[in-house]
């Protein structure tokens, strides 16, 4: 439908990241969210810092996928903006096949990392029910810890703390892209704080693109239970009959 992808561009950061403050209505909202929570408890993995649905199924241990549909309730709505949007053209599936929902209480996050070679380099997340504070690290720059010690303990973990060098706000109902190099070279994590604080222009590096700024003026706010929808291409797909043969079937 022709959208220009770089109206949307978050110029703060390296080539690479994207920021739809609308992307789902408040009714597609209240509807993925009522299909997320309402999926049967094994579907859950509980993690130390929040939960997390694996859609279509995991990994193997080589880091395949063992081909499968996404469920219809994942891509209905979606699954066609992504298309307008052609943001995952160039990926070798040209969709994605593979969904991490997560969800973080008050307080959860979830430490600095990389996706990996898994994966397509492009992510695309759809965020449901309230607003979070994304951080970007830097993956070889000094307050990334470079030679962390295994054994430092909490107390030298604290006082190393990183910092992160850029961060995104996103908001409940948007989309954010990431991609390239924003992929490949960066860590990002999410604070296991309460509140997010030093909110504003020169901190958020996607200020500009924000649907509610106003609800920020104040330079924080109360984290709620908030849910993110990660869309990915995984690069290795195997059909069932290939997967029986892996595991020594004939
Ligand atoms: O919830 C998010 O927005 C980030 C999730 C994430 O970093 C991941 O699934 O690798």
């Amino acid at each position: 439908m022709g959208f220009d992808l770089d109206t949307v561009r978050v110029s703060a950061l390296p080539d690479g990241a994207f920021y739809i403050s609308d992307f789902v209505t408040e009714d597609e909202e209240d509807w993925l969210v009522q299909k997320v929570t309402s999926a049967p408890l094994p579907r859950w993995t509980q993690l130390s810092h929040r939960r997390l649905q694996t859609w279509p199924s995991a990994l193997t241990k080589n880091n395949t996928l063992l081909a499968s549909p996404l469920p219809t309730w994942l891509v209905s709505t979606i699954g066609p903006r992504f298309k307008d949007l052609g943001i995952f053209n160039d990926a070798p599936h040209q969709a994605p096949n593979h969904v991490l929902v997560n969800e973080y209480q008050p307080g959860q996050g979830i430490m600095p990392h990389e996706d990996g070679a898994a994966y397509y380099p492009l992510v695309a997340t759809v965020s449901l029910g309230a607003p979070i504070v994304f951080d970007i690290y830097e993956k070889y720059g000094p307050e990334q810890g470079q030679g962390q010690e295994s054994t430092g303990g909490a107390a030298a973990q604290t006082a190393r703390k990183p910092k992160p060098k850029y961060r995104i706000l996103q908001e409940r109902r948007s989309l954010l892209i990431t991609r390239g190099e924003m992929y490949t070279d960066f860590l990002h994590g999410i604070a296991e704080v309460t509140k997010d604080e030093e909110l504003g222009p020169d901190s958020i590096c996607n200020w500009n693109l924000l649907r509610e700024k106003e609800a920020y003026r104040g330079g924080w706010y109360e984290r709620k239970t908030r849910i993110s929808l990660t869309y990915r291409d995984v690069l290795h797909v195997t059909k069932a009959g290939n997967a029986m043969k892996f595991l020594g079937g004939r």
